[in-house]
């Protein structure tokens, strides 16, 4: 039975993928985000849809290293044989010309989705190399493989992703540990609440006129990239709705 680790498990894409792979029933789930009562509340909720669940949830701000490597390393024993680590946390806030971007949001997408990642990325590898199962799947996204207006400092983050996603393929290759870069297009999730700083009526419109992806869409895919064989590894995966074709250009209809 394999432990995965989730960062940002609390809601959206980590809340479905915690939820598709204890359906599974073959993974120990080890769940983690700021969020206390999101996170009782999902582990309840999971332990209900499989009674045999093992889950443990911790409260973790990505952005802060001694916290990550705290909490890490002060994990309960049988807590500690991870061997899946899915870099999920993270967040846009704002959407403004580079010329009008708020200092303060700007640093928390980095804080966040670039040195959280890391952070979390390099206190998990060592338990990790001792996994003869070992994988890093990190969320990208569209934003990393493209840019669009507006979304300049939020795109240069998931371009970041995608670097790394790239590297930890190379530095890690010699521990035999599979790297898969995960990039969703449109998702509804809090994601856009959370762009909008609580602006429930123009996060709703982001996805007016189109299905949007949803959090279990990439839960099933990453539940699929994590049942290949040991030799197969999926390197990087674009998924997107049907209505949208890239960062820029999506079907509505009225
Ligand atoms: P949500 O806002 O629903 O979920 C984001 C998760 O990240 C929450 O669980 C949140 O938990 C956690 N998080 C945010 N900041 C921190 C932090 N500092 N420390 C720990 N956890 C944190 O959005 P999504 O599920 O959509 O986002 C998940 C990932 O998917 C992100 O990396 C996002 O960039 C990416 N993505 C999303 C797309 C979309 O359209 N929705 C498309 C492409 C990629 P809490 O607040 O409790 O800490
Ligand atoms: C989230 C999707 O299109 O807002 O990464 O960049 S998008």
């Amino acid at each position: 039975m394999r432990t995965v680790l989730i960062t940002g498990a609390s809601s959206g894409i980590g809340a479905a993928c915690a939820e598709v792979l204890a359906i599974e029933g073959n993974y120990r789930l080890l769940l983690c985000a700021r969020r206390e009562e999101k996170l009782k509340n999902l582990k309840t909720k999971l332990e209900q849809l499989q009674p045999t669940l093992q889950i443990h949830t911790f409260i973790l701000d990505v952005r802060n290293s001694d916290d990550v490597e705290k909490s890490i390393t002060s994990l309960p024993d049988e807590w500690k044989n991870i061997d899946v680590l899915i870099n999920n946390a993270g967040l846009s806030q704002g959407l403004d010309a580079i010329q009008d971007g708020d200092f303060g949001d700007w640093d928390r997408m980095i804080d966040t989705n670039i040195k959280g990642l890391l952070y979390v990325t390099k206190i998990v590898t060592p338990l990790l190399k001792k996994s003869s199962q070992a994988h890093i799947i990190n969320i990208g996204s569209i934003a990393g493989k493209e840019v669009y207006p507006n979304g300049n400092v939020y795109c240069a983050t998931k371009h970041a992703v995608d670097a790394l996603n790239k590297a930890m393929r190379i530095d890690l290759l010699p521990y035999g540990i599979k790297v898969t870069a995960i990039n969703p297009g449109m998702v509804e999730t809090e994601f856009s609440e959370v762009r909008f700083k609580g602006d429930k009526e123009k996060a709703k419109n982001v996805y007016t006129g189109l299905t949007p992806l949803s959090g279990y869409d990439i839960a099933e895919t990453i539940s699929f990239v994590l049942s290949r064989p040991a030799h197969v590894n999926i390197n990087d995966l674009l998924i997107m709705p049907t209505a949208q074709a890239n960062g820029t250009i999506v079907n509505r209809k009225n």
